[in-house]
């Protein structure tokens, strides 16, 4: 199937508001969890991309930001869609479709640690008593491991029936607790973003950790120094994935309920 025909942008700094950035997180923010976001959001970024900067931040890897944006809007990379594209809390990261330095859980943690941590997380999966399991129990990631007790190869059903019944069962809440007591000689963070699974970085590695990236390009000849940096995200409380980023000092957050309450809100506060 052939690309759809692209958009042209001004530079970031000859659009209208041009000391404003706006940041969205993917899963209930941008799209249903790891679902296509809708041609009505594609439609509204693009008309706020005229406007100001625009970034996602997602905890996932950039091949489900591909799958969920990119593909939906016409098999274009997803590069090409946001002006920053942070994957990974950030960890991987483009500007303009060109990547910025990335940052690597494994050599941050070393083999033997992370050896431990991976024995540690498989038996745990072996003896859960849980109603269902699949496969991929661990997800290798450049920034992170992801860790689901059901296994990432659950269907869409699977997904929604797990996350169902682990607000009762709490399973993933007492998967985090077991962990952090074996391993608090590890500087690890452990957080409950999705449906199904939990991320684990060294902390400090949230999604705060893209800000590192628009302070990185401010300080280069002719960067942008953004006064205001708003941040959208679902998952805006404390223990959420968002929270870190939401709560920072230097973004404006907005906690949203849903995807169409963000496009509730982009239109009230830039008029897309
Ligand atoms: O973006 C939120 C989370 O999305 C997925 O979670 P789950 O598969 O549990 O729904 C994962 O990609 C996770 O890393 C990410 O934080």
């Amino acid at each position: 199937m052939a690309a759809a025909a692209q958009p042209t942008y001004s530079p970031l700094d000859e659009r209208p508001l041009k000391d404003t950035i706006c940041l969205f997180d993917v899963d209930g923010t941008l799209s249903p969890a790891r679902l296509d976001a809708s041609p009505e959001m594609l439609a509204a970024l693009a008309a706020l991309r005229a406007k100001c900067t625009i970034g996602f931040v997602g905890g996932s890897d950039l091949s489900k930001q591909q799958e969920q944006l990119g593909r939906p809007a016409g098999n274009v990379p997803v590069t090409t869609l946001f002006d920053y594209c942070f994957s990974e809390n950030g960890l991987t990261a483009f500007k303009l479709g060109q990547a910025l330095p990335s940052n690597s859980f494994i050599r941050w943690l070393g083999e033997p640690a992370y050896q431990r941590l991976v024995r540690f997380v498989l038996h745990y999966v072996a003896d859960l008593d849980i109603p269902v399991k699949r496969g991929t129990f661990v997800e290798f990631r450049n920034g992170m491991i992801n860790v689901s007790p059901i296994g990432r190869n659950a269907s869409t059903q699977e997904r929604r029936d797990f996350e169902q019944f682990d607000k009762g069962a709490r399973v993933r809440e007492t998967f985090v607790k077991a962990l952090k007591e074996e391993f608090k000689d590890l500087d690890l963070t452990f957080s409950i973003g999705g449906q199904i699974s939990f991320d684990v970085f060294p902390t400090g590695w949230d999604k705060t950790y893209c800000l590192r990236h628009l302070e990185a390009e401010a300080s280069k000849p002719g960067g942008i120094q953004y006064k205001n940096i708003h941040f959208f995200g679902d998952k805006a409380f404390e223990g959420g994935n968002d929270w870190e980023i939401y709560s920072d000092p230097r973004t404006i957050g907005h906690a949203v309920k849903s995807p169409d309450d963000t496009l509730r809100l982009l239109k009230e506060l830039f008029d897309v």
